[in-house]
């Protein structure tokens, strides 16, 4: 009932072994230096990032999931028997609710986790199997682009691609566009999009939920250097560099930075890159974009991904929509 697939090993594929390391060398290329965020992802990143997950300042993960479990039925009976992919599915806890819902419907389940983090797929796969007897999963290890090019036809009566977390955040308004447009392209007619996002509210919050006091998100922000160490043979020195998050309040983002402490250079010799660094110079790794819920629908309406009902918590402080092709 388990099939992996790794779409992103080195030698899995030529094409990704040709593209592998361009968007480092790019973002550290240029000024100011920026880094995909998927390079947090390493197997400790997505350790630290469940740790995160737990935090009393990270709100985002417990007030997604309470709206899951108060509409995970609703959802369910809206899509109907489907396939759920899920871009993004780390632990995979959340996904959970929703197997739950559609197997109490009386549903199959069928489960295509896609995750650049092959041993965290391999391990919540696994423990998905011994928890749902009938479930069938085919795990991919494989970035999204790569994963929504390769899905194969389901045989299910629709399928739902599920994008929860709020990682949506980490693209900026074009890249999204770019994004609901793969979306679309890999879903027929009639089939589901299931997002989940984090809404706009007080910088206090948002700012306390990105500087924990026990350093965890401090911790996760450096592990990409030491990710980048392993991977491209780089001599990034942790000690050197140090956290740094705000809340962009005219991009409506918080933003995550790690900040070099004195000027350097840093070898990344797989990449054939010597990187300078001046002192106080910071590298972008990630953007943490806090929608409007109006406008992002608008947005995906014109995707031709149509919201067709839309959820959130008391407070309004996330968002889950399902739109249709
Ligand atoms: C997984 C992208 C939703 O933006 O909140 C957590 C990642 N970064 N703490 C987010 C993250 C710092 C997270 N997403």
């Amino acid at each position: 009932r388990l099939q992996i697939e790794n779409l992103i090993a080195p030698a899995a594929i030529a094409t990704s072994r040709l593209t592998e390391g361009k968007d480092a060398i790019a973002g550290l290329t240029q000024t100011p230096k920026t880094l995909p965020p998927r390079y947090f992802y390493d197997d400790r990143g997505s350790q630290l990032f469940e740790q995160i997950c737990e935090l009393p300042e990270y709100y985002l993960t417990r007030t997604e999931t309470a709206i899951l479990q108060k509409y995970a039925t609703e959802i369910a009976r809206l899509t109907g028997a489907c396939e759920l992919v899920e871009l993004g599915s780390g632990s995979s806890t959340k996904t959970r609710i929703l197997l739950d819902a559609y197997h109490k419907l009386g549903y199959p389940l069928h489960y295509i986790p896609v995750d650049v983090s092959a041993g965290i797929l391999e391990s919540s796969a696994r423990q998905l199997l011994a928890d749902y007897t009938t479930l069938k999963v085919r795990a991919l290890a494989s970035t999204y682009e790569l994963a929504l090019e390769r899905l194969a036809p389901t045989l299910l009566p629709s399928r739902t691609i599920c994008f929860i977390g709020s990682t949506l955040g980490n693209l900026t308004p074009s890249e999204s566009d770019e994004f609901f447009a793969r979306i679309f392209a890999a879903l027929e007619v009639g089939e589901y999009f299931l997002l989940g996002v984090d809404l706009q509210k007080p910088k206090s919050v948002l700012e306390a939920a990105y500087n924990d006091r026990q350093g965890v998100t401090a911790a996760f922000n450096l592990n990409m250097l030491q990710h980048l160490n392993w991977r491209y043979d780089s001599n990034f020195d942790l000690q050197n560099f140090e956290h740094w998050a705000f809340y962009n309040e005219t991009e409506h983002q918080i933003e995550m930075h790690l900040r070099s402490l004195r000027s350097q250079t840093v070898q990344m010799r797989s990449l054939n890159l010597t990187v300078e660094f001046a002192d106080r110079e910071t590298i972008r790794t990630e953007i943490s974009r806090k929608f409007n819920l109006k406008t992002l629908q608008q947005q995906l309406q014109i995707q031709g991904l149509i919201p067709i009902q839309t959820w959130t918590d008391t407070k309004n402080w996330f968002g889950l929509l399902l739109c249709q092709k």
